[in-house]
């Protein structure tokens, strides 16, 4: 199938970094979809970086879609993969995105923000250790509040086989300049990550990217449950789409 010039979406297999997508949005673009589910559904089953534009008018962007894994029409926002990507960034680079939608990123706050306002929508987490073994934590629910509410977590029932869910329900996000945790000190700082911390996490997947075992404590790319505090897994991805799909 032709996908390029399809007119009802937008498909880049010859992306770059987000803000190079968003600065030559070429004119085919023309009714760009509110998610990956609504493009697998229009038939569309190839996965990559597709143009999005939810209902809320307020424009839209690139973003990566699973058509593959567990029936696909996945919007994935999260994904490590080699350690390309420094994810050790303040509140506006979590707010807006960064990386590569075909490699490492965030895809942002604020969008996840708008995709997860237009509906109910479930998570599922892919995880992989060092040995080539995966696992997966899904979450019947999914939404981030809005920037003044702190981007905070909101999730449902966990199923899976990573032992447990994804941390952070109920909580706000933080970064490294944002303390919005209820632990004394900053665990975005103390744990080199950026995340909806408590006091202070199960689940680190933003994390500094050790790829295995490491000596220091619940700062790498770590999944208590799955592999523990001294292991930092190499590959995780983070997607969603809508909880009826
Ligand atoms: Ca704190």
């Amino acid at each position: 199938m032709e996908l390029v010039n399809h007119p009802s979406f937008c498909f880049r297999p010859d992306i770059n970094t987000f803000d190079d997508l968003n600065t030559n949005l070429p004119g085919y673009c023309c009714c760009p979809h509110p998610d990956c589910a609504s493009i697998y559904r229009s038939g569309v089953h190839q996965s990559g970086v597709y143009y999005l534009r939810p209902y809320d008018n307020k424009g839209g962007f690139w973003a990566y879609c699973d058509m593959l894994t567990d029936g696909g029409g996945w919007t994935v926002f999260q994904r490590r993969k080699d350690g390309s990507v420094d994810f050790f960034r303040d509140w506006e680079a979590y707010k807006e995105g960064f990386g590569y939608p075909n490699g490492e990123h965030w895809l942002g706050n604020e969008f996840l923000h708008r995709l997860t306002g237009q509906r109910v929508y479930a998570l599922r987490v892919d995880l992989r250790d060092g040995n080539g073994t995966e696992a997966y934590s899904k979450s019947s629910l999914f939404k981030i509040s809005d920037e003044a509410g702190k981007y905070t977590l909101t999730l449902g029932d966990y199923s899976g086989t990573a032992g447990g869910p994804l941390s952070g329900n109920g909580a706000a996000f933080s970064t490294k300049d944002r303390d919005n945790d209820v632990y004394t000190q900053n665990c975005a700082a103390i744990f080199k990550g950026a995340w909806w911390y408590t006091n202070c996490h199960d689940t680190n997947l933003n994390g500094h990217y050790y790829n295995g075992p490491h000596d220091s404590y619940a700062d790498g790319v770590n999944y208590r449950t799955f592999r523990g505090y001294h292991n930092s897994l190499p590959f995780t991805e983070m997607k969603i789409r809508p909880a009826d799909f």
